[in-house]
């Protein structure tokens, strides 16, 4: 657990978000902000920074996350008519929580390019 670190509060339990799914290693939760209907973050257990912070080591935990995502997608009803995963790294992406977490947008048709 990494100190002032708002996801690890989740994890512990300290912090409790409206959870979906979780096992050993993940935790998949709703973002309190949603941008879309299923609007779903996939997070490790274990606190990891960034995506610039994942070793080999950590390839298994990473399939994990997006069986994890995948698994919501159904849960959700979005599975079949489309969703999307996104991981932001570091500022120019936006990303705001420094505990690594696997964005499942779906329930409407999304644009691309992202912006
Ligand atoms: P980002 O990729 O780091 O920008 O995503 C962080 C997400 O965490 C963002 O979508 C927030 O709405 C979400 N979030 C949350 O679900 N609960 C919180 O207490 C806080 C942020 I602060």
């Amino acid at each position: 657990m990494a100190q002032n670190c708002l996801f690890c509060r989740m994890v512990s339990g300290e912090i409790r978000p409206d959870v979906v799914y979780q096992d050993d290693e993940v935790l998949a939760f709703r973002d309190i902000n949603p941008q879309a209907p299923v609007h779903v973050l996939v997070i490790p257990k274990r606190h990891i920074s960034t995506l610039n912070d994942l070793e080999p080591g950590d390839a298994t935990l990473v399939g994990k996350l997006f069986l994890a995502a995948q698994r919501v997608a159904r849960q959700g009803g979005v599975a079949e008519s489309g969703y999307r995963t996104v991981m932001n790294c570091n500022a120019d992406a936006g990303q705001s929580v420094f505990h690594l977490h696997l964005h499942v947008l779906g329930g409407r048709v999304m644009a691309w390019p992202p912006g």
